[in-house]
This record gives structure tokens, C-alpha cells and sequence, in this order.
């Protein structure tokens, strides 16, 4: 049900002209603090593969294309690369590809700019400032610049004892808090919080089996965002493909709305959360660099979880 009070907003909260949300909240002495949570030094790539099958898309982004540009099979080109310079290629030549996937698919992360409501996007920008041509004026990926801090991760699924979730499962701000505490994990403000519904497992299950998947996907509901405003989180991420569970709770994309829109925080989805689950990592150092699409509405990314 649409909210009938005002809704909670960041907007105005880091100034009328911010475009990075909460991602003000890591600054450089919470970031050289942050770095107290490493133990075994241990690197999480938390990237899935980018390939033409057996990765999860939503059908209308398609698969990534990766094409070839030029490679052994072009020996006249690489020998016109030597002439110009006046020089024998010497048997040098080079492989060259050329990369086509929409920047929602895979690991991503979501711009500020991706999801707008009422004419809005984060910060009170009009829904208007986005253009067919140059994309996103306020509120590109680019502004994300680069993300390191401190990242807690909320094994759900783990906690519940299931290797994933029950597509229909809402995860709500007492799940969130009963697993926190079951784990012992501390959360200060500031942090990234990774929730684990051990989605992509069930993905490549399905896979691996031949079995069928439900388009419905376990995720957090409306009142997990109460959960992110009590500890002032900076960034959100889950294996599943939209944070939010499908279908979404009561209205379309409301967590993006809340999380995006209204509060100015940047959304990973499709992180593989696989390897940190299976060492039961729950605190790692979080290093997260999209792309700098200028107009950009999201980047693909593997971000490195260090433990
Ligand atoms: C939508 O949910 C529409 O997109 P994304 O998964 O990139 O947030």
C-alpha cells in the first residue's frame, strides 16, 4: 500500500546538490578504521562470471555478448599496425575483444538515477534530468566513484538452516535482527549490509539439474528498511537479482523507492555470496569499483569482499 505519511527521506540531508546518498557516510576516518575487521586476509571476489549462458539475466537485458575485434586470424591488420611504424611485426599480434551487456545484468551496482517515483529521483531531482541521449544529468553511476568500508553480511539462509530460501520468503526487520544477533555481528553506522538468501545456490542448482525456477525470489520486505535506517546503512547488497523480494511487497520496485529514491542508497544485487557463506565470513572490508558511465544508471562490478 502507497505510504500515506511522509515518508522517511535523505533528501537535503548531505546538501540540496548531492548526487552520492549515503555513501557520505563512509569518510575517510570511518574507511581507516574500517580497516580493523581484517583477520585472515582472505580475498571474496563477489563478481559472477560474465558469459552468453548459465548466468542470471531478466529476459528483457538479454545475455552478454562478448565479440571478438580483432585476433590471430587478422595477420594483415597486425602487419599494417608494423608498417605504419616502419618495423617487422615479428610474428606479434594481439586478441581484442569488444563487450555488449546491458549494465543491469550480472553484479551490478544501481545508480541513484536507476528508479525514480512521483517525478523523482534521489535528492528531489526531477525524473525529467534523465535524457534518451546523454542519460542520467544527476544521479549517474559515475558520481558513486568508488566504494571501500567495512561490509557485515546476514546469512538468512544459513541461519534458517536451508541452503536457500523459499522463493516466497519475505525478509523483514525481525529476520534481520535475529539472525544479527544469532551471528554475534555488530553493525555501526556507516557499514555495508550484504543479506544472503542463498539465491544464485538455487540458481545454479536449477542449473545443474535441469530443473525449473520460480521468477518469484526471496528478498528484503518494506519493513526490512527500518532495519537499514536504525543502523544508518550505507549500501545495500544480496545475491538475489533486486534486493527486494519478488514480487515486490504491495507496490512496484518499493525498496528500490525507499532505499533509492528516498534515502539516496545505492543497491548490489546478484553478489556471490557463495564463498564468504561457506567460510561463515560475516565481516569483511568491501571494495566496490563501478564503471564511470557518465550518465550511467548502473555498473557491472566485482566487488572484492576481504576478510
Ligand atoms: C530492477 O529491479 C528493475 O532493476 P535492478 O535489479 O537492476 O535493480
Amino acid at each position: 500500500m502507497p505510504e500515506t505519511t511522509a515518508p522517511k527521506k535523505n533528501w537535503g540531508r548531505w546538501g540540496a546538490d548531492d548526487e552520492r546518498g549515503a555513501l557520505n557516510l563512509i569518510d575517510d576516518t570511518k574507511r581507516a578504521s574500517d580497516y580493523e575487521v581484517l583477520r585472515t586476509g582472505k580475498i571474496y571476489s563477489l563478481g559472477l562470471p560474465i558469459q552468453r549462458s548459465g548466468v542470471p539475466v531478466f529476459e528483457y537485458r538479454g545475455p552478454a555478448q562478448r565479440l571478438t575485434l580483432a585476433s590471430q586470424t587478422d595477420g594483415a591488420f597486425w602487419e599494417s599496425f608494423g608498417e605504419a611504424m616502419d618495423i617487422p611485426t615479428d610474428g606479434a599480434g594481439g586478441n581484442e575483444d569488444l563487450l555488449i551487456f546491458g549494465t543491469h545484468s550480472g553484479t551490478h551496482l544501481d545508480a541513484l538515477c536507476h528508479v525514480y517515483h512521483d517525478d523523482h529521483m534521489y535528492n528531489g531531482f526531477e525524473t525529467s534530468t534523465f535524457g534518451s541521449y546523454g542519460g542520467a544529468a544527476r544521479n549517474s553511476i559515475h558520481q558513486v566513484d568508488g566504494v571501500a568500508g567495512r561490509a557485515v553480511m546476514l546469512d538468512v539462509a544459513a541461519h534458517l538452516g536451508v541452503p536457500w530460501l523459499d522463493p516466497m520468503f519475505r525478509i523483514t526487520d525481525d529476520v534481520l535482527e535475529e539472525v544479527r544477533e544469532a551471528q554475534g555481528t555488530s553493525i555501526r553506522p556507516g557499514d555495508i549490509l550484504l543479506v544472503r538468501t542463498g539465491w544464485i545456490d538455487s540458481f545454479y542448482d536449477s542449473l545443474a539439474n535441469g530443473t525449473e525456477l520460480s521468477a518469484a525470489q526471496a528478498g528484503i520486505d518494506q519493513s526490512a528498511v527500518d532495519f537499514i535506517d536504525r543502523y544508518d546503512i550505507a549500501l545495500v547488497g544480496s545475491d538475489n537479482g533486486a534486493v527486494e523480494c519478488l514480487p515486490c511487497d504491495e507496490t512496484l520496485l518499493s525498496v528500490h523507492v525507499k532505499l533509492l529514491v528516498h534515502r539516496g542508497i545505492n543497491l548490489l544485487e546478484f553478489a556471490d555470496l557463495r564463498g564468504m557463506a561457506a567460510d561463515g565470513v560475516h565481516e569483511c572490508f568491501l571494495v566496490i569499483a563501478p564503471m564511470k558511465v557518465v550518465g550511467g544508471t548502473g555498473s557491472p562490478v566485482n566487488p572484492i569482499a576481504i576478510a
